[in-house]
Protein backbone atom coordinates (compact mmCIF):
# COMPACT_ATOMS: atom_id res chain seq x y z
CA UNK A 1 0.00 0.00 0.00
CA UNK A 2 1.27 3.14 -1.14
CA UNK A 3 1.87 5.28 2.44
CA UNK A 4 1.19 8.64 0.01
CA UNK A 5 -1.08 10.60 2.00
CA UNK A 6 -3.74 12.60 -0.31
CA UNK A 7 -4.07 16.14 -0.25
CA UNK A 8 -7.07 17.61 0.88
CA UNK A 9 -8.61 18.47 -2.53
CA UNK A 10 -7.95 14.35 -4.03
CA UNK A 11 -9.69 12.95 -0.92
CA UNK A 12 -13.41 12.47 -1.97
CA UNK A 13 -15.21 9.63 -1.24
CA UNK A 14 -17.77 9.49 -3.83
CA UNK A 15 -17.86 5.51 -3.98
CA UNK A 16 -18.64 5.47 -0.29
CA UNK A 17 -20.95 7.51 -0.31
CA UNK A 18 -22.50 5.34 -2.83
CA UNK A 19 -21.96 2.48 -0.79
CA UNK A 20 -23.56 4.13 2.17
CA UNK A 21 -27.04 4.99 0.56
CA UNK A 22 -26.85 1.07 -0.97
CA UNK A 23 -26.08 -0.39 2.45
CA UNK A 24 -29.08 2.02 4.24
CA UNK A 25 -31.79 0.28 1.88
CA UNK A 26 -31.04 -3.28 3.81
CA UNK A 27 -28.65 -2.53 6.95
CA UNK A 28 -30.22 -0.65 9.57
CA UNK A 29 -28.77 2.99 9.46
CA UNK A 30 -26.13 1.51 6.80
CA UNK A 31 -23.85 0.42 9.49
CA UNK A 32 -22.92 -2.60 11.94
CA UNK A 33 -22.53 -0.71 14.89
CA UNK A 34 -24.01 2.66 15.65
CA UNK A 35 -20.77 5.06 15.87
CA UNK A 36 -19.51 3.89 12.62
CA UNK A 37 -22.92 5.81 11.01
CA UNK A 38 -20.90 9.17 11.66
CA UNK A 39 -23.94 10.90 13.17
CA UNK A 40 -22.07 12.50 16.02
CA UNK A 41 -19.74 14.39 13.24
CA UNK A 42 -21.92 14.48 10.00
CA UNK A 43 -21.24 13.63 7.00
CA UNK A 44 -21.29 9.59 5.10
CA UNK A 45 -18.86 7.19 6.81
CA UNK A 46 -15.77 6.40 4.77
CA UNK A 47 -15.83 2.60 3.61
CA UNK A 48 -12.76 0.92 3.53
CA UNK A 49 -11.56 -1.64 1.47
CA UNK A 50 -7.75 -2.65 3.27
CA UNK A 51 -5.35 -1.46 6.20
CA UNK A 52 -1.34 -2.07 6.61
CA UNK A 53 0.37 -1.21 9.70
CA UNK A 54 -0.79 2.39 10.62
CA UNK A 55 -2.64 2.99 7.19
CA UNK A 56 -6.11 2.76 6.09
CA UNK A 57 -7.05 2.72 2.12
CA UNK A 58 -10.77 3.41 1.29
CA UNK A 59 -12.70 2.20 -1.48
CA UNK A 60 -12.16 5.21 -3.41
CA UNK A 61 -8.02 5.05 -3.25
CA UNK A 62 -7.50 7.66 -0.17
CA UNK A 63 -4.96 6.91 2.15
CA UNK A 64 -5.53 7.49 6.18
CA UNK A 65 -3.22 7.41 9.33
CA UNK A 66 -5.56 5.71 11.40
CA UNK A 67 -6.03 6.85 15.12
CA UNK A 68 -8.74 3.95 15.65
CA UNK A 69 -7.33 0.87 14.94
CA UNK A 70 -10.62 -0.79 15.39
CA UNK A 71 -11.31 0.32 18.46
CA UNK A 72 -8.32 -0.81 20.24
CA UNK A 73 -7.68 -4.20 19.27
CA UNK A 74 -4.94 -3.32 16.23
CA UNK A 75 -1.85 -2.06 19.16
CA UNK A 76 0.90 -3.75 16.56
CA UNK A 77 -1.01 -2.46 13.74
CA UNK A 78 -3.04 -3.95 10.65
CA UNK A 79 -2.39 -6.62 9.49
CA UNK A 80 0.79 -7.92 11.26
CA UNK A 81 2.27 -10.47 9.40
CA UNK A 82 2.82 -12.62 12.09
CA UNK A 83 -0.64 -12.49 13.06
CA UNK A 84 -1.71 -13.46 9.59
CA UNK A 85 0.24 -16.09 9.76
CA UNK A 86 -0.98 -17.95 13.24
CA UNK A 87 -4.61 -16.98 11.62
CA UNK A 88 -4.48 -18.40 7.80
CA UNK A 89 -2.06 -21.33 9.76
CA UNK A 90 -4.70 -22.45 12.09
CA UNK A 91 -7.72 -22.13 9.34
CA UNK A 92 -6.45 -24.83 7.64
CA UNK A 93 -6.89 -26.89 10.45
CA UNK A 94 -10.31 -26.01 10.38
CA UNK A 95 -12.76 -22.72 11.57
CA UNK A 96 -14.34 -24.41 14.50
CA UNK A 97 -14.93 -27.56 16.61
CA UNK A 98 -17.34 -26.24 19.14
CA UNK A 99 -15.17 -28.90 21.57
CA UNK A 100 -11.63 -28.10 23.64
CA UNK A 101 -8.33 -27.72 21.71
CA UNK A 102 -4.97 -27.78 23.32
CA UNK A 103 -4.88 -23.79 22.14
CA UNK A 104 -7.36 -22.74 24.50
CA UNK A 105 -5.38 -24.48 27.34
CA UNK A 106 -2.06 -22.95 26.29
CA UNK A 107 -3.99 -19.16 25.89
CA UNK A 108 -6.09 -19.77 28.63
CA UNK A 109 -2.37 -20.65 30.96
CA UNK A 110 -0.82 -16.93 28.83
CA UNK A 111 -3.89 -15.02 30.06
CA UNK A 112 -3.40 -16.22 33.82
CA UNK A 113 0.43 -15.45 33.53
CA UNK A 114 0.24 -12.19 31.90
CA UNK A 115 -2.71 -10.60 33.74
CA UNK A 116 -1.79 -9.94 37.67
CA UNK A 117 -5.26 -11.19 39.19
CA UNK A 118 -6.09 -13.99 36.87
CA UNK A 119 -6.43 -17.19 38.33
CA UNK A 120 -9.34 -18.78 35.54
CA UNK A 121 -10.44 -17.58 32.68
CA UNK A 122 -13.32 -18.47 30.64
CA UNK A 123 -13.32 -17.82 26.62
CA UNK A 124 -16.45 -16.01 24.85
CA UNK A 125 -17.02 -13.67 21.47
CA UNK A 126 -17.53 -10.51 22.38
CA UNK A 127 -16.94 -7.79 25.04
CA UNK A 128 -20.84 -7.24 25.50
CA UNK A 129 -20.54 -11.15 26.47
CA UNK A 130 -17.62 -10.48 29.19
CA UNK A 131 -19.11 -7.91 30.86
CA UNK A 132 -22.82 -9.43 31.32
CA UNK A 133 -21.36 -13.13 32.18
CA UNK A 134 -18.66 -11.26 34.84
CA UNK A 135 -21.99 -9.45 36.77
CA UNK A 136 -23.87 -12.65 36.39
CA UNK A 137 -21.19 -14.73 38.20
CA UNK A 138 -20.71 -11.57 40.52
CA UNK A 139 -24.33 -11.72 41.36
CA UNK A 140 -24.32 -16.21 41.41
CA UNK A 141 -21.13 -15.71 44.17
CA UNK A 142 -22.80 -12.84 46.13
CA UNK A 143 -26.27 -13.89 45.77
CA UNK A 144 -27.11 -10.49 45.67
CA UNK A 145 -29.34 -8.55 42.73
CA UNK A 146 -27.43 -5.18 42.54
CA UNK A 147 -24.83 -3.59 40.29
CA UNK A 148 -23.13 -0.26 40.11
CA UNK A 149 -21.52 1.34 36.95
CA UNK A 150 -20.32 4.85 36.21
CA UNK A 151 -22.06 7.42 34.11
CA UNK A 152 -20.93 7.68 31.28
CA UNK A 153 -18.94 3.99 31.17
CA UNK A 154 -19.86 1.77 28.55
CA UNK A 155 -19.63 -2.12 29.12
CA UNK A 156 -21.36 -3.52 26.16
CA UNK A 157 -24.94 -3.33 25.54
CA UNK A 158 -26.77 -6.15 27.58
CA UNK A 159 -29.92 -4.81 29.09
CA UNK A 160 -28.82 -4.36 32.61
CA UNK A 161 -25.91 -2.20 31.51
CA UNK A 162 -28.14 0.20 29.43
CA UNK A 163 -28.03 2.91 31.94
CA UNK A 164 -26.25 5.95 31.33
CA UNK A 165 -24.02 4.37 28.51
CA UNK A 166 -21.15 6.01 27.10
CA UNK A 167 -19.88 5.34 23.48
CA UNK A 168 -22.62 5.02 20.55
CA UNK A 169 -25.77 5.83 23.36
CA UNK A 170 -23.56 9.07 24.19
CA UNK A 171 -22.45 9.76 21.15
CA UNK A 172 -26.79 9.51 19.78
CA UNK A 173 -27.70 11.08 22.86
CA UNK A 174 -29.89 8.46 24.39
CA UNK A 175 -30.16 8.46 28.15
CA UNK A 176 -31.66 4.95 27.80
CA UNK A 177 -32.52 2.39 25.47
CA UNK A 178 -36.15 1.13 23.99
CA UNK A 179 -36.52 -1.98 24.28
CA UNK A 180 -34.69 -1.94 27.79
CA UNK A 181 -37.49 -3.04 30.94
CA UNK A 182 -37.73 -1.43 33.51
CA UNK A 183 -36.88 -4.35 35.42
CA UNK A 184 -33.60 -4.97 33.61
CA UNK A 185 -32.08 -2.00 34.97
CA UNK A 186 -33.67 -1.85 38.41
CA UNK A 187 -30.90 -3.58 39.91
CA UNK A 188 -28.44 -1.11 38.31
CA UNK A 189 -27.06 2.23 40.19
CA UNK A 190 -25.05 4.68 38.56
CA UNK A 191 -22.48 7.13 39.96
CA UNK A 192 -20.55 9.84 38.22
CA UNK A 193 -17.11 8.90 37.41
CA UNK A 194 -14.22 9.91 39.94
CA UNK A 195 -17.17 11.03 42.77
CA UNK A 196 -15.99 9.81 45.61
CA UNK A 197 -18.65 10.97 47.62
CA UNK A 198 -21.13 9.51 45.36
CA UNK A 199 -19.64 5.49 45.92
CA UNK A 200 -20.13 5.92 49.55
CA UNK A 201 -23.58 6.87 49.39
CA UNK A 202 -24.60 4.14 47.49
CA UNK A 203 -23.06 2.19 49.54
CA UNK A 204 -24.73 3.86 52.59
CA UNK A 205 -27.86 3.30 50.95
CA UNK A 206 -28.22 -0.19 49.90
CA UNK A 207 -28.04 -2.49 52.98
CA UNK A 208 -30.15 -5.24 54.56
CA UNK A 209 -31.84 -4.92 57.58
CA UNK A 210 -29.19 -6.41 58.81
CA UNK A 211 -26.57 -4.09 57.73
CA UNK A 212 -25.35 -6.41 55.17
CA UNK A 213 -24.34 -4.92 51.58
CA UNK A 214 -27.02 -5.41 48.46
CA UNK A 215 -24.13 -4.82 46.04
CA UNK A 216 -22.79 -7.73 43.98
CA UNK A 217 -20.13 -6.13 42.10
CA UNK A 218 -19.25 -2.64 41.30
CA UNK A 219 -17.76 -2.57 37.32
CA UNK A 220 -15.44 0.08 35.90
CA UNK A 221 -13.29 0.71 33.25
CA UNK A 222 -9.93 1.84 34.88
CA UNK A 223 -9.51 4.50 32.73
CA UNK A 224 -12.82 5.11 31.15
CA UNK A 225 -12.86 5.42 27.01
CA UNK A 226 -16.33 5.66 26.47
CA UNK A 227 -16.88 9.21 27.19
CA UNK A 228 -13.77 9.70 25.63
CA UNK A 229 -10.39 9.15 27.13
CA UNK A 230 -11.30 10.18 31.73
CA UNK A 231 -8.75 8.48 33.71
CA UNK A 232 -9.43 7.88 37.23
CA UNK A 233 -8.17 10.46 39.76
CA UNK A 234 -5.62 9.95 42.29
CA UNK A 235 -6.80 7.13 44.96
CA UNK A 236 -9.87 6.38 43.15
CA UNK A 237 -9.50 3.09 42.35
CA UNK A 238 -7.92 2.15 45.55
CA UNK A 239 -11.11 3.66 46.79
CA UNK A 240 -13.11 1.58 45.18
CA UNK A 241 -10.58 -1.28 45.48
CA UNK A 242 -11.30 -0.53 49.47
CA UNK A 243 -14.98 0.09 49.89
CA UNK A 244 -16.03 -3.17 47.74
CA UNK A 245 -13.34 -5.74 49.65
CA UNK A 246 -15.11 -4.09 52.99
CA UNK A 247 -18.58 -5.36 51.98
CA UNK A 248 -18.13 -8.29 50.19
CA UNK A 249 -18.63 -6.76 46.80
CA UNK A 250 -16.67 -8.39 43.45
CA UNK A 251 -14.69 -5.57 41.92
CA UNK A 252 -14.70 -5.73 37.84
CA UNK A 253 -12.26 -4.21 36.13
CA UNK A 254 -14.04 -4.06 32.01
CA UNK A 255 -10.38 -3.64 30.82
CA UNK A 256 -12.03 -4.79 26.80
CA UNK A 257 -10.14 -1.67 25.99
CA UNK A 258 -7.37 -1.13 28.57
CA UNK A 259 -6.08 -4.69 28.64
CA UNK A 260 -2.81 -5.50 26.87
CA UNK A 261 -2.71 -1.60 25.93
CA UNK A 262 -1.93 0.44 29.22
CA UNK A 263 0.61 -1.83 30.07
CA UNK A 264 1.84 -5.63 29.40
CA UNK A 265 -0.78 -6.66 32.24
CA UNK A 266 -3.58 -4.31 31.64
CA UNK A 267 -4.70 -0.98 33.75
CA UNK A 268 -4.63 -3.17 36.71
CA UNK A 269 -0.66 -3.77 36.18
CA UNK A 270 0.03 -0.36 35.44
CA UNK A 271 -1.93 0.86 38.40
CA UNK A 272 -1.05 -1.40 40.74
CA UNK A 273 -4.80 -2.46 41.82
CA UNK A 274 -6.42 -6.48 42.04
CA UNK A 275 -9.57 -6.49 40.62
CA UNK A 276 -11.57 -9.76 41.31
CA UNK A 277 -13.20 -10.61 38.07
CA UNK A 278 -11.52 -8.94 34.88
CA UNK A 279 -13.09 -8.77 31.13
CA UNK A 280 -10.80 -8.64 28.23
CA UNK A 281 -11.80 -7.88 24.75
CA UNK A 282 -10.53 -6.20 21.70
CA UNK A 283 -6.82 -6.91 22.08
CA UNK A 284 -6.93 -10.36 23.33
CA UNK A 285 -8.97 -11.56 20.02
CA UNK A 286 -5.98 -10.02 17.85
CA UNK A 287 -8.56 -8.81 15.39
CA UNK A 288 -10.82 -11.47 15.15
CA UNK A 289 -13.84 -11.86 17.76
CA UNK A 290 -12.78 -12.70 20.68
CA UNK A 291 -13.17 -12.59 24.22
CA UNK A 292 -12.95 -13.02 27.88
CA UNK A 293 -13.36 -12.85 31.65
CA UNK A 294 -11.63 -14.36 34.34
CA UNK A 295 -10.62 -13.85 38.23
CA UNK A 296 -10.21 -15.27 41.19
CA UNK A 297 -11.05 -19.13 41.20
CA UNK A 298 -13.44 -19.18 44.02
CA UNK A 299 -15.89 -16.99 41.93
CA UNK A 300 -14.68 -18.37 38.63
CA UNK A 301 -15.85 -22.04 39.66
CA UNK A 302 -19.12 -20.67 40.67
CA UNK A 303 -19.44 -20.99 36.53
CA UNK A 304 -21.04 -24.51 34.77
CA UNK A 305 -20.34 -27.25 34.07
CA UNK A 306 -18.27 -26.74 37.77
CA UNK A 307 -21.06 -24.62 39.98
CA UNK A 308 -24.56 -22.90 39.22
CA UNK A 309 -23.83 -20.38 36.52
CA UNK A 310 -24.70 -20.96 33.36
CA UNK A 311 -22.76 -19.16 30.39
CA UNK A 312 -22.09 -20.68 26.81
CA UNK A 313 -20.91 -20.15 23.57
CA UNK A 314 -20.21 -22.14 20.26
CA UNK A 315 -17.82 -20.05 19.15
CA UNK A 316 -15.87 -19.57 22.69
CA UNK A 317 -12.20 -20.13 21.95
CA UNK A 318 -12.55 -20.23 18.46
CA UNK A 319 -9.21 -21.73 17.30
CA UNK A 320 -8.85 -18.56 14.52
CA UNK A 321 -9.62 -16.34 17.20
CA UNK A 322 -7.62 -18.08 19.99
CA UNK A 323 -4.36 -18.38 17.22
CA UNK A 324 -4.99 -14.14 16.44
CA UNK A 325 -4.77 -13.24 20.08
CA UNK A 326 -1.68 -15.73 21.09
CA UNK A 327 0.23 -14.68 18.73
CA UNK A 328 -0.18 -10.66 19.61
CA UNK A 329 0.37 -11.45 23.07
CA UNK A 330 3.21 -13.06 22.37
CA UNK A 331 4.28 -10.14 20.42
CA UNK A 332 3.43 -8.09 23.38
CA UNK A 333 5.77 -9.28 25.54
CA UNK A 334 8.10 -6.93 24.57
CA UNK A 335 7.97 -4.18 27.15
CA UNK A 336 10.13 -2.06 24.58
CA UNK A 337 6.84 -1.48 22.49
CA UNK A 338 4.79 0.09 25.35
CA UNK A 339 7.98 2.49 26.22
CA UNK A 340 7.79 3.56 22.19
CA UNK A 341 3.88 3.65 22.22
CA UNK A 342 4.42 5.88 26.03
CA UNK A 343 6.85 8.31 24.52
CA UNK A 344 5.33 8.88 20.92
CA UNK A 345 1.30 9.47 23.06
CA UNK A 346 2.93 12.05 24.78
CA UNK A 347 4.74 13.82 22.09
CA UNK A 348 1.62 13.61 20.01
CA UNK A 349 -0.66 14.43 22.85
CA UNK A 350 2.14 17.61 24.24
CA UNK A 351 2.08 18.77 20.48
CA UNK A 352 -1.33 19.15 19.79
CA UNK A 353 -1.80 20.67 23.14
CA UNK A 354 0.80 23.16 22.31
CA UNK A 355 -1.03 23.65 18.94
CA UNK A 356 -4.66 24.79 20.44
CA UNK A 357 -2.94 27.15 22.69
CA UNK A 358 -1.12 28.80 20.09
CA UNK A 359 -4.24 29.23 18.55
CA UNK A 360 -5.65 30.24 21.20
CA UNK A 361 -8.54 27.52 21.20
CA UNK A 362 -9.20 25.86 24.92
CA UNK A 363 -8.63 22.43 24.50
CA UNK A 364 -8.02 19.54 26.94
CA UNK A 365 -5.91 16.52 25.99
CA UNK A 366 -6.63 13.40 28.27
CA UNK A 367 -3.89 10.54 27.38
CA UNK A 368 -3.23 7.33 29.55
CA UNK A 369 -0.36 5.32 27.51
CA UNK A 370 -1.39 5.08 23.85
CA UNK A 371 -5.43 6.25 24.42
CA UNK A 372 -6.38 9.78 24.14
CA UNK A 373 -8.84 12.29 23.30
CA UNK A 374 -9.30 15.88 22.55
CA UNK A 375 -12.10 17.78 24.36
CA UNK A 376 -12.84 21.33 22.97
CA UNK A 377 -13.22 22.76 26.68
CA UNK A 378 -11.41 24.88 29.17
CA UNK A 379 -12.14 23.05 32.06
CA UNK A 380 -10.88 19.47 33.02
CA UNK A 381 -12.40 16.32 32.09
CA UNK A 382 -13.12 14.04 34.77
CA UNK A 383 -16.71 12.97 34.56
CA UNK A 384 -19.36 12.36 31.94
CA UNK A 385 -20.97 15.84 32.60
CA UNK A 386 -17.08 17.69 31.86
CA UNK A 387 -16.95 14.99 28.50
CA UNK A 388 -20.51 16.38 27.55
CA UNK A 389 -20.21 19.66 28.02
CA UNK A 390 -16.88 20.24 25.39
CA UNK A 391 -18.00 22.10 22.34
CA UNK A 392 -19.07 18.65 20.04
CA UNK A 393 -19.79 21.08 17.37
CA UNK A 394 -15.62 22.14 17.45
CA UNK A 395 -14.65 18.55 17.63
CA UNK A 396 -16.94 17.51 14.09
CA UNK A 397 -15.25 20.48 12.51
CA UNK A 398 -11.70 19.30 13.75
CA UNK A 399 -12.25 15.47 13.00
CA UNK A 400 -13.43 16.36 9.01
CA UNK A 401 -10.63 19.01 8.81
CA UNK A 402 -8.07 16.04 10.04
CA UNK A 403 -10.13 13.41 8.03
CA UNK A 404 -9.58 15.41 4.74
CA UNK A 405 -6.31 15.78 5.01
CA UNK A 406 -6.05 12.01 5.78
CA UNK A 407 -6.56 11.35 9.45
CA UNK A 408 -8.73 9.12 10.58
CA UNK A 409 -9.69 9.98 14.26
CA UNK A 410 -12.49 8.36 16.03
CA UNK A 411 -16.00 9.83 14.43
CA UNK A 412 -17.47 10.65 17.95
CA UNK A 413 -16.05 12.63 21.02
CA UNK A 414 -17.30 10.47 23.46
CA UNK A 415 -14.77 7.78 22.15
CA UNK A 416 -10.75 6.88 22.37
CA UNK A 417 -8.07 7.61 20.02
CA UNK A 418 -5.17 4.88 19.93
CA UNK A 419 -2.29 4.83 18.49
CA UNK A 420 -0.36 1.83 17.69
CA UNK A 421 3.58 0.16 17.48
CA UNK A 422 3.57 0.83 13.56
CA UNK A 423 2.50 4.25 13.86
CA UNK A 424 6.30 5.75 12.72
CA UNK A 425 7.86 9.42 13.85
CA UNK A 426 6.84 10.53 9.96
CA UNK A 427 2.97 9.34 10.75
CA UNK A 428 2.96 11.38 13.97
CA UNK A 429 4.53 14.43 11.80
CA UNK A 430 2.30 14.48 9.33
CA UNK A 431 -0.72 14.43 11.85
CA UNK A 432 0.52 17.28 13.61
CA UNK A 433 0.85 19.25 10.07
CA UNK A 434 -2.75 18.50 9.26
CA UNK A 435 -4.00 19.23 12.65
CA UNK A 436 -1.99 22.75 12.72
CA UNK A 437 -3.79 23.05 9.70
CA UNK A 438 -7.12 22.70 10.84
CA UNK A 439 -6.82 24.23 14.30
CA UNK A 440 -6.20 27.16 12.11
CA UNK A 441 -9.50 27.15 10.60
CA UNK A 442 -11.66 26.71 13.67
N1 LIG B 1 -18.56 0.68 20.88
C1 LIG B 1 -17.34 0.59 20.18
C2 LIG B 1 -16.30 1.50 20.72
N2 LIG B 1 -16.47 1.99 21.99
C3 LIG B 1 -17.48 0.89 18.73
C4 LIG B 1 -18.07 -0.21 18.00
C5 LIG B 1 -17.89 -0.15 16.50
O1 LIG B 1 -18.50 0.65 15.84
O2 LIG B 1 -17.14 -0.96 16.02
Amino acid sequence: MSEQSPSPAANSRPRSSELFARAKQHIPGGVNSPVRAFKGVGGDPVFFQSASGSRLRDVDGNSYIDYVGSWGPMILGHAHPQVLAAVSEAAQNGCSFGAPTEREVRFAELLCRRVPSMDKVRMVSSGTEATMSALRVARGFTGRAKIVKSDGAYHGHADSLLVAAGSGAATLGLPGTAGVTEGATRDTLTVPWNDFAAIDRVFAEHRTASGHSEIAAVIIEPVCGNMGCVPPLPGYLEHLRSLTEQNGTVFIFDEVMTGFRLARGGAQQRFAIRPDLTCLGKIVGGGLPAAAYGGRADIMDKIAPVGPVYQAGTLSGNPLAVAAGHTMLELLDDSSIYDRLELVSTHLCSELRRLCHAQNIPAVINQVGSMFTLFFTDQPVRSYDDAKRSDTGRFARFFHGMLARGVYLPPSQFEAAFLSAAHSDEDIEKTLDAAREVLGTL
